[in-house]
């Protein structure tokens, strides 16, 4: 691609960002998502930390002043002066400050995917202001502490000692195939199903999201959680999902590993969390590797199934470094064959589930479309481990996706046509992060 297009595509992807941003931290879009989300919020943070230190930084102290008393880091902090209207569910629906999240600020009480250490320490290391960097790994070290002793404590599932997650949505991957089969479990009852209005088919083609049955369980499923105050303990006994996600936990092990490195850079020992990381990568590997389909699969606690489908929530673990070399290989395998076609001529970015399966979809809902993020995660695994020549082929085809089909939530993985909502704020940072690199590594050459 010739450098006037990449100036283009940086240009695009900075006004995104600039146009998202609301003071103090960014929605990750104006026309589906208008308050602040977890992980989004520590994606953008990211390409933020090419941009502007203190956005970046402002970006995750945001996220976590709106940390519970339980150390939970909320899914969505809410913007007051945002209608309820404009989201559903809104913070009536969640009611947070009534049942132990914080009274200065309306959240959700399900929490996403923990990639939160692994944000603060990039937007450190692409810091230029040292001393403020610092002062701002130090002010945000224990939060982040808390926020995994959290999953650690509450979420932990005794038979693979891997952590839980209580709602498809925790997963950020909503409506992946992966959890159709603890779904399959889920009663939902007639007021529920009655009790709302949904507001994200006012942004988007129906064809492009959850359906209705499926939307009627995410709610059902949240209504529960939010009636037992939201307290891992008792709730126990009522849930009726909880599911072992293979991303989430390899995003903990990783940003565990993240936490050892921010605890060096602060002067502490970070030996805690290096074991930690281990530990999870170990049963990772023991509980969620199926050797046969060659990917991490999820594993339904209630019932004590495994789901065995090919997802990119499948290939993720190889971000975490402690993973064994010889399962990198394999997964990489499998990213890379015909299943998913990764850095080919045949697909653009990485695609959510298996091209393959009979119900593959290119433009559902984490059903088969490309998202940025998850291409991203893929792609620092495969660099990290040094797969280089993958990795620069992955990081090509992702610019040339962006720079052809815009900024857009997520794409068709054979034509690249763009789908869901436009000007997506992690799209644009991760583009940006993606473009650095690039630019990085023809300056090392
Ligand atoms: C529910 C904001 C979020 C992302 C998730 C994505 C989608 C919400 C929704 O949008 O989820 O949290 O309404 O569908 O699945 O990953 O964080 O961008």
């Amino acid at each position: 691609m010739n450098s006037a297009k990449l100036l283009d595509l940086m240009a695009e992807a900075k006004s995104v960002l600039e146009a998202n941003w609301r003071g103090k931290s960014t929605i990750p879009s104006r026309y589906l998502y208008p308050h602040q989300w977890s992980w989004d919020s520590a994606f953008t943070a990211i390409g933020l930390s090419h941009l502007s230190q203190q956005n970046a930084q402002l970006e995750l102290d945001t996220l976590f002043a709106a940390q519970w008393a339980d150390g939970r880091i909320p899914h969505i902090v809410f913007n007051p002066e945002v209608s309820p209207r404009e989201y559903f569910p809104s913070s009536d629906f969640w009611q947070s400050s009534s049942n132990g999240g914080p009274s200065s600020v309306e959240t959700s009480g399900i929490v996403q995917p923990p990639i939160h250490a692994r944000a603060a320490l990039d937007v450190f290391r692409n810091a230029r202001d040292l001393s403020l960097a610092n002062e701002f790994l130090v002010g945000i070290y224990p939060k982040l502490v808390s926020w995994h002793d959290y999953l650690f404590r509450n979420r932990l599932e005794p038979g693979t000692k891997l952590v839980l997650t209580l709602h498809p949505w925790e997963s950020g991957l909503d409506n992946s195939p992966l959890w159709d089969q603890a779904l399959e479990g889920v009663t939902v009852m007639a007021d529920v199903a009655t009790s709302f209005t949904r507001r994200d088919l006012q942004h988007v083609d129906k064809h492009d999201r959850p359906s209705d049955d499926d939307y009627s369980k995410f709610v059902q499923i949240a209504t529960d959680y939010r009636d037992s105050g939201y307290n891992d303990f008792t709730y126990v006994d009522s849930r009726q999902y909880a599911v072992v996600d293979p991303m989430f936990n390899a995003l903990l092990a990783w940003s565990e590993e993240a936490l050892g490195g921010i605890a060096t850079a602060i002067g502490l020992d970070g030996t805690v969390h290096m074991e930690r990381s281990r530990q999870l990568t170990e049963n990772l590997v023991r509980h969620l590797f199926d050797e046969e389909l060659e990917v991490f699969i999820a594993f339904d606690a209630l019932t004590g199934d495994f789901s065995r489908k090919r997802t990119v929530s499948g290939l993720i673990p190889i971000v975490v470094s402690a993973m064994p070399m010889h399962i990198v290989r394999k997964v990489v395998e499998t990213a890379t064959g015909e299943h998913f076609s990764v850095a080919s001529s045949k697909s653009w970015g990485v695609p959510s589930y298996d091209l393959l399966a009979s119900d593959f979809n290119v433009r559902l809902y984490w059903r088969g479309p490309s998202w940025l993020n998850t291409s991203w995660l893929v792609w620092r695994g495969l660099y990290d481990h040094g797969i280089t020549k993958i990795a620069d082929t992955l990081l090509e085809n992702l610019i040339e996706l962006v720079a052809r089909s815009g900024c857009y939530e997520y794409f068709d993985p054979i034509t690249a046509n763009p789908h869901g909502s436009k000007d997506f704020s992690w799209t644009a940072a991760l583009a940006i992060d993606l473009l650095e690199s690039k630019k990085a590594s023809a300056g090392s050459e």
